[in-house]
């Protein structure tokens, strides 16, 4: 038996928007896929043969001789999923969909598959192939949340082997947590993993740090799993540093998903422990936290202030901030793109990314904005940070477009050497 797990593509910001190329070398936003399927397939009884096609590098419509086509995939590429998932039924071929966007929206995508999973897949994985095997697929499986301490550590390695001489990450996601006690309003996580934060056992993440050396690959510790909204959370995480520093893995992360309330929360003991394991950098997520919500209005000096802490608390301790900064919450105007241009020189930026404001379905961002009558479509490849797909409370439109191209090209022109790309590297399309 065979299943074949597809990684649907989706736009990038310079996809969204071409001029982008000539400031944002492109495969500096192709990233390795989520590890959803990774996650998955590590669950995958013995006895199937599992084969993985990531439609970003090859069109993954193309015939197979795989007895189940498994769908992994969140709002950005729904689009596509469904196009993929309608040509492969056409084909003759079972279809299951899994990942953010089915669970968040599973009566948009129940039409196209013989299955959606809810939720966190590994529970009922094997399920679902059997029941592929014997023609008797539930429309839907789920929702369910995992007992962590009972999941292998996910096969990265098939993103590894599908790599080829133009798509070869510079790192790959690791998990040390699911599930988040947050309540930021334009997430996705805690619908789709739960309110409580759960670790995975430090073996785990271990088992994920020996897969990636032992293929010279490097760790991004995603932010979005809440690891650090906890005491006990951010203890690990020391602790997870020392031991990376101790066995001599200090080229193991490439970066540490953060925000600013979680700089300005740890000590700086902790910093160092984090530098001493090798983390030159954080991927500094702004928008979602009441600092970076507020910095960029004009109506909070405090809250600006404390912005301006936070970068320098990174910096002190010899870690970049690479920061990302997103326009279109209610309080920006026009001027926050001033703001923001001026606060990244002032505080000495040196690489940083911009996003539009999403609101991502099913998400409370999402049904208020619903209520007010402001989602202007319903295209699902449009909800990707690169285009206004909601009416701004303070800005046109097309204002809030305008300024996010401008952010991109004047923070780039400002630093040339930032990213040293080829003529080639800007027209490229990976
Ligand atoms: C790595 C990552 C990326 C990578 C990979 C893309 C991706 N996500 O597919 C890159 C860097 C490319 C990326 C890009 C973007 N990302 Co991103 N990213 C992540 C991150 C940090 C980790 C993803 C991950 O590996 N999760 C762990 C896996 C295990 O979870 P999972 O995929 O949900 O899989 C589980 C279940 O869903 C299910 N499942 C999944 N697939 C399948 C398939 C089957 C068959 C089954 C049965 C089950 C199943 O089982 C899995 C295991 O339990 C998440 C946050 C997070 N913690 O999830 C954000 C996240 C997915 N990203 C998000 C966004 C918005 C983006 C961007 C649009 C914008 C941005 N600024 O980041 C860009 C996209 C493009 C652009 N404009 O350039 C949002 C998605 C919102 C939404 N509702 O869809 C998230 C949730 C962040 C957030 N908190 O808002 N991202
Ligand atoms: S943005 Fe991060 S902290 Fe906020 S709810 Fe989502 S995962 Fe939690």
């Amino acid at each position: 038996m065979k299943v074949l797990f597809v990684y649907p593509r989706f736009q990038r910001h310079a996809d969204s928007n071409p001029e982008l190329r000539a400031f944002v070398p492109m495969k500096e936003y192709l990233g390795s896929p989520s590890l959803g399927i990774a996650s998955v397939a590590a669950m995958t009884p013995p006895g199937w043969e599992i084969e993985f096609r990531d439609d970003r590098v090859l069109d993954a419509a193309r015939p197979t001789d795989a007895d189940v086509v498994a769908l992994s995939f969140f709002t950005p590429a729904a689009t596509r999923a469904l196009e993929l998932a309608d040509w492969f039924r056409a084909q003759g071929k079972p279809v299951v969909a899994g990942g953010i966007f089915p669970t968040m929206m599973p009566a948009e995508v129940v039409p196209h598959v013989d299955a959606v999973v809810l939720g966190e897949g590994e529970a009922v994985w094997a399920q679902v192939l059997d029941d592929a095997v014997h023609k008797r697929l539930q429309p839907v499986y789920g929702p369910v949340i995992c007992d962590l301490d009972s999941l292998p550590p996910p096969r990265t390695d098939l993103y590894f082997s599908a790599e080829g001489p133009d798509f070869h990450p510079d790192d790959y996601p690791l998990q040390v947590s699911r599930g988040c006690p947050m309540t930021c309003v334009a997430c996705a996580l805690p619908g789709t993993m739960g309110n409580k934060l759960r670790a995975f056992p430090m073996q785990h993440i271990q088992a994920q740090l020996d897969l990636m050396e032992a293929h010279g690959k490097r760790a991004n510790l995603t932010e979005d799993t809440g690891w650090f909204t906890t005491t006990a959370a951010g203890r690990r995480m020391g602790q997870l540093f020392d031991q990376i520093a101790e066995r001599g893995r200090t080229m193991t992360i490439s970066y540490v998903g953060i925000s600013m309330p979680m700089i300005l929360a740890a000590g700086d003991r902790w910093l160092s422990r984090a530098k001493a394991a090798g983390v030159d950098m954080f991927y500094l997520v702004g928008g979602f936290d009441p600092i970076t919500t507020r910095a960029f209005t004009g109506q909070d000096d405090k809250a600006l202030g404390r912005a301006f802490e936070a970068v320098r608390k990174a910096q002190d301790h010899g870690i970049e901030p690479y920061t990302s900064f997103m326009l279109g919450n209610d309080d920006d105007d026009a001027g926050t793109v001033d703001r923001m241009l001026e606060f990244s020189d002032r505080a000495a930026l040196r690489k940083a990314e911009f996003a539009i404001f999403t609101p991502y379905p099913n998400t409370p961002s999402w049904h208020r904005l619903m209520a007010e009558d402001r989602i202007l479509t319903r295209r699902w490849e449009r909800y990707n940070d690169a285009n206004v797909v909601f009416r701004p409370a303070r800005m046109s439109v097309e204002e809030l477009h305008e300024g996010y191209l401008r952010l991109w090209k004047e923070f780039y022109q400002a630093r040339p050497d930032v990213w040293q790309m080829s003529e080639v590297e800007r027209t490229i399309q990976f």
